[in-house]
């Protein structure tokens, strides 16, 4: 238990004074968990081999690499490289399988199965249907929009060729793909050969596997994870700069307190529907509550922060405390990062869980499946069910009222508007900004927040110093929740924090340093920033060799290995924090670093030491900018670059474009 004889496990404050209260209650959360379940030390690096019943067998010992294999013979560097190439595939399933359920809802859309969503973002619809070559012109939206499901459709079960969004990327990306063979085909083709390739008796060259591995991951960036960015941006709309709030504070006393956690937006959409209208809060009335308050957790949490300003309690390791605010009327859960323990623990409170997903059940929640046609009703029978909940709440609860606000929604699209407007929108300014050196490079800040380590804190060092080294962040997933929480995703953390030509770049603009730019899937935004970066030119004419740097300090899912992998494979340096679970294989870890450096112009690196995070990074970052030929790096002295447009000639360019800007969403 937490108490106060022990270091507390998370870095938030909120977060710590509900562990506090845990451990005065005897609660047990994940961070108590962590202590008891050490990893097994195995396991951990990568040399137990479970993919057949003559094991497991473990690759131990000194010389293991080179002396001791599995039963069949597998090497280390074998055993290694197939336990990479799971979690790849594990990860890629997951997005993609969430993606596969958004094309099929555009579809149910555009056919008229579901009435329930309407297309939202036409001109998205037009963007990618231009991409994928679909005639939009003169015909109708839902047309178009049948078209552009069903193409994505196609690109799960394809079995030859390669995926659409390919040609989305620069072309010298592509041509290194193709050099190297791992131009992704279908998405479910490639995870079922990793499948393949990793049974026992199959693939055994550590290269040859780790190479299967990168095209299975780019068919996670640039098919699930963009697919799903794009139709839930048709669907519910492109992002762009809104207001809202984070951290336990967000949970209303006196109203009804429904939580959506998970990651897909869909119901949560409806939910937010649902829970707006008349009928529904005269209901929460009739049940004592002043209203209905919406909240979120997770990735679920970062798509409908994005679009609506719903507020965040946070990542990962916030969804146990936030039911021990005793405030929760119903937390609705839809698939990954939902952690079972919750079901357990709601007991202790009033809480209801809520699963909803036909894959998706655990044990002692109310499952309440959506219908996948009909997402209000569903909505409509959870949020009755929260409503019916309130009377039950008692005084018990940590009841922490403490939040921050902070401004995410920042789309590609909504960067690129911002950087001259609707019609001289481009990625000039900011290529000119990195050429100059008034920002040194760019960090996607990614991935989840772990109790294995002073949950939230190593995000939290790395974006301060990054900032301070005037170092643009764009971030996703528990990394946003992990700033949003600590109150850093507001512009007057430029104006505290960051470097002075970061300061100068964010007061320009009216940005915050950190951009949110929503949740896991949408790292894919990430690939299309850096893509228009190279189309711009300026800088490198490809993904690889741009002042960038990916960094998932705590990370823990298969998603987000999936997530490193597919950056590597663009091109991108990518730095893990924690040990590496293939850390026993010397040969998998040269070759996801070194080899993949000389062909790809990419790694994957595992660093526990976040002060050796930061320097890898900026070394990559002043290396690349050496490579480039760019100005050197130095703090305060920059090059002659044009003028970005500020707040007073957007927003006078906003009224003669009749786009959406910074205050639409603002309430
Ligand atoms: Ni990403 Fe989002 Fe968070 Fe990690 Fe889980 S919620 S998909 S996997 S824990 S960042």
């Amino acid at each position: 238990m937490s108490n106060d004889n022990k270091p507390v496990r998370s870095a938030g404050t909120s977060a710590e004074e509900i562990l506090k209260w845990a451990g005065e209650n005897e609660l047990e959360t994940c961070f108590d968990r962590a202590d008891k379940m050490k990893p097994c030390p195995i396991g951990e690096v990568g040399a137990c081999c479970k993919v057949c019943h003559m094991g497991p067998c473990r690759l131990v010992g000194k010389n293991a690499e080179e002396e001791i294999t599995g039963v069949c013979g597998a090497s280390l560097s074998t055993v290694a490289a197939r336990n990479m190439l799971r979690m790849i595939a594990a990860g890629t399933a997951a997005h993609s399988d969430h993606s596969r359920d958004m094309a099929n809802t555009l579809l149910s859309v555009a056919t008229g199965a579901t009435t329930d969503f309407q297309i939202k973002d036409i001109r998205k619809l037009y963007k990618v249907a231009g991409i994928l070559e679909i005639e939009f012109e003169g015909r109708p939206v839902n047309d178009v929009a049948k078209d552009v499901a069903e193409t994505f459709l196609q690109d799960f079960g394809r079995q030859n060729g390669e995926l659409n969004y390919c040609k989305r990327a620069p072309q010298k990306t592509q041509d290194r793909w193709k050099k190297y063979g791992i131009t992704p085909r279908g998405i479910d083709r490639e995870v079922v050969e990793t499948m393949h390739r990793t049974a026992v008796g199959v693939d055994h060259d550590p290269d040859h596997l780790l190479t299967q591995g990168l095209r299975t991951a780019l068919a996670d960036g640039w098919g699930g994870c963009m697919i799903s960015t794009d139709i839930s941006d048709i669907l519910f709309g492109t992002p762009s700069p809104v207001k809202a709030e984070a951290s336990f504070g967000i949970f209303k006393e006196d109203e009804v307190n429904m939580v959506v956690h998970g990651h897909e937006p869909t119901l949560a959409e409806a939910i937010i529907d649902v829970g707006s209208s008349q009928e529904m809060i005269d209901y929460a009335k009739s049940k004592g509550a002043k209203g209905i308050n919406i909240g979120g957790m997770c990735c679920t949490a970062n798509e409908v922060l994005m679009r609506h300003g719903i507020p965040t309690a946070g990542g990962f390791t916030n969804q146990e405390l936030g039911i021990m605010t005793g405030l929760i009327d119903a937390l609705s859960v839809d698939v990954q990062c939902i952690m079972p323990a919750i079901t357990q623990l709601s007991k202790k409170f009033h809480t209801k869980i809520i699963t909803t997903s036909p894959k998706a059940m655990i044990q002692d929640a109310v499952h309440m499946e959506q219908d996948e046609h009909n997402p209000k009703k569903t909505a409509k029978e959870i949020l009755t069910l929260a409503c019916d909940n309130f009377p039950n709440r008692t005084s018990k609860g940590s009841h922490i009222t403490k939040k921050s606000t902070l401004i995410g929604g920042f789309s590609d699209e909504y960067i690129e508007y911002m950087q001259g407007g609707k019609w001289r929108g481009s990625y000039r300014p900011l290529n000119d900004a990195i050429a100059a050196g008034r920002v040194r490079g760019v960090v996607g800040l990614a991935g989840c927040d772990n109790p294995r380590v002073p949950a939230t804190g190593i995000h939290k060092f790395l974006v301060k110093e990054l900032i301070k080294n005037d170092v643009l962040i764009v971030s996703t997933g528990c990394g946003s929740g992990a700033c949003a929480t600590a109150g850093f995703l507001t512009p007057e953390m430029a104006l505290e924090n960051a470097g002075p030509g970061l300061r100068e770049v964010c007061e320009a603009i009216g940005i915050p340093p950190i951009l949110h730019l929503g949740a896991c899937v949408d790292n894919s935004r990430i690939l299309t920033i850096a893509t228009n970066m190279a189309k711009e030119g300026g800088l490198s004419d490809e993904i690889a060799g741009m002042p960038a740097v990916g960094i998932a300090p705590e990370w823990m899912s298969e998603k987000a290995i999936a997530i490193g992998v597919y950056f590597a494979a663009s091109g991108v340096p990518v730095i893990f924090g924690g040990e590496s679970p293939v850390g026993a294989s010397k040969e998998v870890t040269r070759i996801m670093t070194e080899v993949w450096m000389e062909r790809y112009m990419g790694a994957l690196h595992f660093e526990p030491d976040p002060q050796k995070i930061l320097e890898m990074a900026l070394n990559y970052i002043d290396g690349a900018r050496k490579a480039l030929k760019l100005r050197k790096y130095e703090p305060g002295k920059f090059g002659a670059e044009r003028v970005l447009m500020d707040m007073a000639a957007r927003r006078e360019n906003k009224a003669h474009a009749g786009v959406g800007g910074l205050n639409d969403h603002e309430s």
